[in-house]
């Protein structure tokens, strides 16, 4: 009897899924792979079902004789150890980043003369309604603000990028990329205070209050479904604080970074060139514990952001704090640094990791950006955030179209590095 291979990553079955069971049963004893959550998640969107369950759904299904774990997007592994005599496929992946895997099949099987079947895809109203409850469903409060703390056990490391709008959101949400065989995304999003602050025109002084941050929350959490980080800058004064977690919980954010500084928060990229303070380890411990006690879920985290390195105030300093505010109850510790060379960063995880291997380190590489996140997980570090590169990608194309136009008199000369119309008008989704 001949095999025949499919793999799923859905966690809906729908009547495309269906189709391609028939088709495949047609040819022989159907396989299929169900694709490993570390894998999914950087091609696809996050399960809403655990591998164990989207399984016993495969193996449910009638015309289906096995199923399999497959630990890869590209099938290499997995056709070595099955030889199917049949790979069969949804007949969309021929365009975009996907034609990398239909290419990938295709030289797998060509090694010992299998064959690949494309079936048309079934796309209709009734399979973009699951699409999209699917979607609905991700993005609720209770499904999105733990996700971050699943993200944390799947991923060597979590890589969250700056979002300050709606648009910002779909970015980070919607991009996809294929690169040497490998797909990847980002996993979470980070509202940066400097870049919602920098998007009104205003300083990064926590100028832009709580119910202005929230607003952009709600803009991002309206059109994407990743988890959110917040910068919560010093988090204010404690009786403050509570109600801030309260609040972000509710919209379902994943976690809050507060900084040990007080007073007049700047921006910590000015390091030592503005004054700045830093609280007392007693103060912000009894922040960190008012926090966690006001908390709600158990998903939530509070991630307390060190200032030490910024202000010189020493690796020694830096190291005490750290135990202190996990000690207080933080779930993660985010370093920070403006150094060009990431030495100080690394020298910190090593040492922080000597004594506490599970807590979370987060880092932010603006200046030290040329260790990369691999390099960076070497040291146990957990979330790399990309804390600002979006708005200082979008600000010098807006300036230099904005002086163009005033330089040649009309738009022609900056059209051809513009998003289509058409382009645009498309890019968001509509219900
Ligand atoms: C932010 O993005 O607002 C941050 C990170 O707090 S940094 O600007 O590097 O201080
Ligand atoms: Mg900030």
């Amino acid at each position: 009897m001949k095999t025949v291979y499919t793999c799923f990553c859905t966690d809906v079955i729908h009547e495309g899924h269906l189709n391609i069971i028939k088709e495949a049963h047609k040819h022989g004893k159907v396989i299929i792979g169900a694709l490993s959550d570390p894998a999914l998640i950087r091609y696809n969107r996050f399960p809403t079902k655990s591998l164990e369950e989207r399984i016993k759904l495969y193996k449910n299904l009638d015309g289906v004789d096995d199923v399999v774990v497959q630990d890869s997007i590209m099938y290499d592994d997995v056709i070595k150890r099955l030889k199917p005599d049949y790979v069969v496929h949804g007949d969309n992946w021929k365009e975009g980043a996907e034609s990398a895997i239909r290419e990938n099949v295709l030289k797998c099987l060509d090694a010992y003369g299998g064959e690949l079947i494309e079936v048309g895809y079934t796309f209709n109203p009734r399979v973009s309604k699951i699409d999209r409850q699917l979607r609905e469903k991700l993005a609720m409060p209770e499904y999105r603000r733990k996700r971050l703390r699943q993200l944390l056990e799947i991923r060597p490391v979590v890589k969250a990028i700056e979002v300050h709008s709606g648009i910002t959101g779909l970015i980070a949400e919607k991009t996809v990329i294929e690169n040497n065989g490998e797909f990847d995304q980002f996993d979470a999003m980070w509202i940066s205070s400097l870049c919602d602050s920098t998007a009104k025109g205003k300083p990064d002084i926590e100028l832009v209050d709580m119910t202005s941050r929230f607003r952009t929350i709600d803009d991002v959490t309206e059109v994407t479904t990743k988890p959110i980080i917040f910068d919560g800058d010093t988090g204010g004064l404690a009786e403050h604080f509570v109600y801030t977690v309260r609040s972000l919980e509710k919209m379902g954010v994943s976690a809050i970074i507060i900084e040990d500084k007080k007073g007049l928060k700047k921006n910590s990229l000015f390091g030592t060139e503005v004054k700045q303070t830093q609280d007392s380890i007693e103060n912000f411990c009894a922040k960190i514990k008012a926090g966690k006690e006001a908390q709600l879920t158990e998903d939530f985290m509070i991630i307390a952001r060190i200032e030490s390195l910024i202000l010189e105030e020493g690796m020694e300093d830096a190291l005490m704090r750290a135990s202190a505010f996990v000690e207080a109850g933080a779930d993660g510790i985010m370093i920070h640094s403006r150094k060009q060379e990431p030495a100080e960063i690394v020298e910190f995880c090593d040492k922080f990791r000597e004594t506490n291997k599970t807590t979370p380190i987060v880092v932010v590489p603006s200046s030290f950006n040329t260790i990369t996140e691999e390099e960076l997980a070497e040291h146990g570090v957990n979330i790399v955030i990309y804390a600002n590169q979006l708005t200082r990608s979008a600000f010098p194309a807006m300036k230099r179209t904005a002086e163009d136009i005033l330089r040649y008199h009309r738009a022609k000369e900056v059209d051809d590095r513009l998003m289509p119309i058409k382009q645009i008008i498309t890019l968001i989704d509509e219900l």
